[in-house]
């Protein structure tokens, strides 16, 4: 029994299996069809892999050293479908790249500096960087701190996360609004291909449990249709059926102090929490005047971060106007987590 190295981490709300580009197949057929064996894929259950029966935790990282000179490592991300034998690359995810940081520390691709170590990260994905400050005492990633996130159970070492703004359009139609499905949505893209829907248009209230959205055939109906129209309208490639891109959030008032409050669907279960990307989105329509976001976000004052509102708390992250164009936002930082849960071998399902 060989196996491949692997490391299972934590990364934000997330958790993957992250590998060495190096120690799986170069061609991207082959390494799919081994992820789907490694996660347990197809199977609702995942039961005969590292999996764990949600897109949350059905994730894959995948390191290299950079040949960008803005950048020390690539990070490609792969969505591994729980129940269906689809592996996508039409995102990328800004949980798991916290724990790409100190994996590529811990493998070497990145000495570690006494202290606190910056790791710069090209997500492949979408061809943006990102700077992630890691702890390293004693030049050696630690883990343990008193940081928070909210559907993390516990505190632990902040990564503190600088996302350059997207490369592509901000706003992909050119519209502030668009009216698709019979419903007014902001079509935006600050790092994830995002619709943003008023709830109330929806006729919901906007603090539902994901699961009882989940349940509600008129409301998955809806998502869908609202998905089907943005999909050709924002310039993703591939079909609605094999990418994980747009995903829908619908947006209220928030209930407990912060921006907005959200739900969004990733887009088929409804996210916990919210990604990364996906709240640096949220936020982006939050800053530009007449969004679907106009009248229901309360915007910080200056120099507080904006708290984008979710199903189990909160995540704060900046999303800088601007300096000069006020139809685009400037650089978004956040703080998230990560933990190395099992660093091994993992053996795939034959
Ligand atoms: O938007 C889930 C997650 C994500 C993506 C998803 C993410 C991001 O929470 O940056 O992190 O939207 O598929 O892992």
């Amino acid at each position: 029994m060989s196996g491949i190295p692997c490391a299972l981490m934590r990364g934000g709300t997330s958790k993957g299996g992250i590998f060495l580009a190096s120690d799986l197949p170069a061609e991207p057929a082959l390494r799919d069809d081994l992820l789907l064996r490694i996660m347990g894929s197809p199977d609702i259950r995942q039961i005969d892999g590292l999996g764990g029966a949600h897109p949350l935790t059905s994730k894959v990282g995948v390191v290299s050293l950079s040949e960008d000179p803005d950048a020390d490592v690539d990070y490609l991300f792969l969505q591994v479908a729980v129940d269906q034998p689809v592996v996508s690359t039409s995102q990328t995810c800004g949980n798991i790249l916290a724990a790409v940081a100190p994996f590529a520390i811990e493998r070497g691709l990145v000495p570690a500096l006494e202290g606190r170590t910056v790791v710069r990260v090209r997500m492949v994905n979408t061809g943006t960087v990102a700077a992630l400050a890691v702890r390293t005492p004693g030049r050696e990633v630690t883990y343990h701190g008193e940081a928070e996130i909210s559907g993390v159970p516990g505190t632990a070492a902040p990564i503190e996360v600088a996302l350059d703004p997207a490369a592509g359009a901000l706003l992909p139609t050119g519209n502030l609004v668009d009216r698709i499905a019979g419903v007014e949505a902001t079509l935006i893209d600050n790092g994830m291909a995002s619709v943003l829907v008023r709830a109330a248009d929806l006729g919901l209230a906007g603090d539902e449990a994901p699961a009882s959205l989940e349940a509600d055939a008129e409301v998955v109906r809806r998502i869908a249709e609202i998905r089907a129209a943005a999909f050709p309208l924002m310039g993703i490639e591939g079909t609605p059926e094999t990418t994980t891109t747009p995903k829908i959030v619908l947006l209220s008032a928030a209930a407990a102090g912060g921006t907005l409050r959200t739900r969004s669907f990733i887009p088929f279960r409804v996210h916990e929490a919210i990604g990364v990307l996906g709240a640096a989105s949220v936020a982006a329509g939050a800053r530009l005047a007449g969004t679907v976001a106009d009248g229901l976000a309360t915007l910080p004052a200056d120099g507080e971060p904006m708290r984008i509102e979710h199903p189990t708390g909160f995540l704060d992250l900046y999303v800088d106007p601007h300096p000069d164009d006020p139809a685009r936002v400037g650089e978004s930082r956040v703080v998230r987590t990560a933990r190395m849960i099992m660093d091994g071998k993992v053996h795939p399902r034959p």
